[in-house]
């Protein structure tokens, strides 16, 4: 780390904008006399965080991105570093906040101060976003396209998970056209696939998805589909038949630890256009990518391309194979994905729970998921549309008013993912009305 800036602030009002490496990272103004969320178990280091890159035990670690507030009046500077993302580093020391970085950061000032609300900025300020401006430039300079409005989906996850089947996917399909809900994609999520990174054989629990999305067709929907394209699990098929494909420790899930693809191969870049373009001819126009990460992991490959240059040449390779279908990213790297994804997930998943299990909110919960919908808030319509992560909105749901108020507010891309049967009357209205009102892919009004 060296060293890039001293700031004196107010200490009891200074906060610091903490911007997480990927989807799932915790990212939000904090008190600069404060330390961020840091991860509980040693795996999630790797899987939630960013890989290779702990933060302090105390302080603050951004990545790409990090601000300071002095609290004094004065104005916000915004750092933020070049393509391959350093760390920045800030911690408040006698008065002063020391911010410092391992690789080159440029710093700007926002036209104000940060904007307030829990969590959002410092009590009592008000005026322009200056990491709204920030993201203005950062958009042009990445040379972004104009933003495609998403669709509407019902997604399997957030009542099935793993265990979803054909038959779960069916009554959904049907109760969801008898109840003329304005869903225009039906998303299948993680459960359908044989293995992770066995992407061309199905579960048990699938028969033939061809059927599926001509099914989804007949009711005048869209067909959405959950692959996590750079990840691969110990059980797979791929990994015992190209264990040179494989790179770095992507952590551990599913019972099985897991790996990286080598995106510099184009063994493997083939390979996943053969996925893709045979996951398009059966139907799919909507593609969730998840774990994206697993892209990115530091460490050596084929080629000396850099570990982000690999991530881009993989995720250009998916483009390349489903066309102008729609892309939404997910446990991605978010600033190196600028340009490259229709849709984002700006945060870490939603659950029945309001707290995380184990405190961390990197983790499942609802308290984790708005955290990062309202800190990433600015990035709707500036990088693409921001996905708050699903509605959900069934009684068993702690405090359900509270995540459908984060939906209204910060949710760009809307989609719900409760079994319809379950919804109350309160709920089954909720999701209509969430779903009929997606706000353009422009910057939210602040
Ligand atoms: C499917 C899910 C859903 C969800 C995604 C993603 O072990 N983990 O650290 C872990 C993190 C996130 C996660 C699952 C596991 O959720 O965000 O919407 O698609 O994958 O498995």
């Amino acid at each position: 780390m060296r060293p890039v800036d001293e700031i004196p602030v107010d200490p009891a009002r200074a906060r610091i904008y903490e911007h997480g490496w990927q989807s799932w990272s915790p990212t939000a103004w904090h008190p600069a006399a404060g330390t961020s969320p840091r991860p509980v178990r040693p795996p999630t280091q790797v899987m939630s965080y960013r890989p290779g890159k702990p933060a302090p035990e105390r302080g603050f670690q951004g990545e790409g991105l990090l601000a300071v507030d002095p609290g004094d009046g004065g104005p916000v500077r915004v750092y933020s570093g070049g393509a391959e993302v350093p760390s920045i580093r800030a911690s408040l020391v006698d008065g002063r906040v020391l911010v410092s970085a391992d690789g080159p950061v440029t710093m700007t000032t926002g036209p104000g101060v940060a904007p307030s609300g829990p969590g959002v900025g410092p009590a009592g300020s008000a005026g322009a976003d200056p990491l709204a401006a920030w993201a203005d430039d950062f958009a042009r300079a990445a040379g972004m396209g104009p933003i495609r409005p998403a669709p509407t989906a019902w997604c399997s996850w957030y009542h099935y998970y793993t265990d979803v089947t054909e038959a779960d996917i069916l009554e959904n399909v049907d109760a969801i056209h008898r109840a003329a809900l304005p869903v225009d994609v039906i998303q299948i999520d993680d459960g359908w696939q044989s293995e992770i990174g066995d992407w061309l054989t199905l579960s048990g629990r699938f028969r033939s998805l061809s059927d599926l999305t001509a099914r989804i067709a007949d009711t005048g929907r869209r067909s959405g589909i959950w692959v996590a394209p750079f990840l691969v699990g110990a059980r797979s098929e791929l990994a015992r038949e190209h264990p040179d494909w494989l790179i770095g420790d992507a952590g551990h899930n599913w019972d099985q630890d897991l790996r990286g693809l080598d995106l510099t191969n184009p063994a493997v870049t083939d390979h996943l256009r053969t996925v893709f373009t045979g996951l398009r001819e059966t139907g799919f126009d909507y593609f969730k990518i998840d774990f994206l990460y697993a892209g990115a992991l530091p460490g050596a490959r084929r080629s000396d391309a850099s570990p982000l240059e690999a991530y881009t040449a993989g995720m250009r390779a998916i483009r390349e194979a489903i066309g102008d279908s729609y892309l939404l990213g997910c446990g991605a790297p978010i600033l190196p994905s600028v340009g490259l994804v229709d849709g984002m997930r700006v945060s870490a998943d939603v659950d029945p729970s309001y707290a995380p299990h184990d405190g961390d909110l990197s983790q499942p919960s609802q308290a984790g998921a708005a955290l990062s919908t309202v800190g990433r808030a600015y990035q709707h319509g500036r990088f693409w549309v921001n996905d708050p992560d699903c509605l959900i909105v069934r009684p068993a749901v702690e405090r359900r008013e509270e995540w459908a108020d984060v939906v209204a507010r910060y949710g760009g891309l809307r989609s719900c993912s409760d079994r319809i049967a379950d919804l109350d009357a309160w709920g089954l209205d909720t999701t209509r009305h969430l779903l009929a009102t997606a706000p353009p892919p422009i910057p939210f009004p602040t």
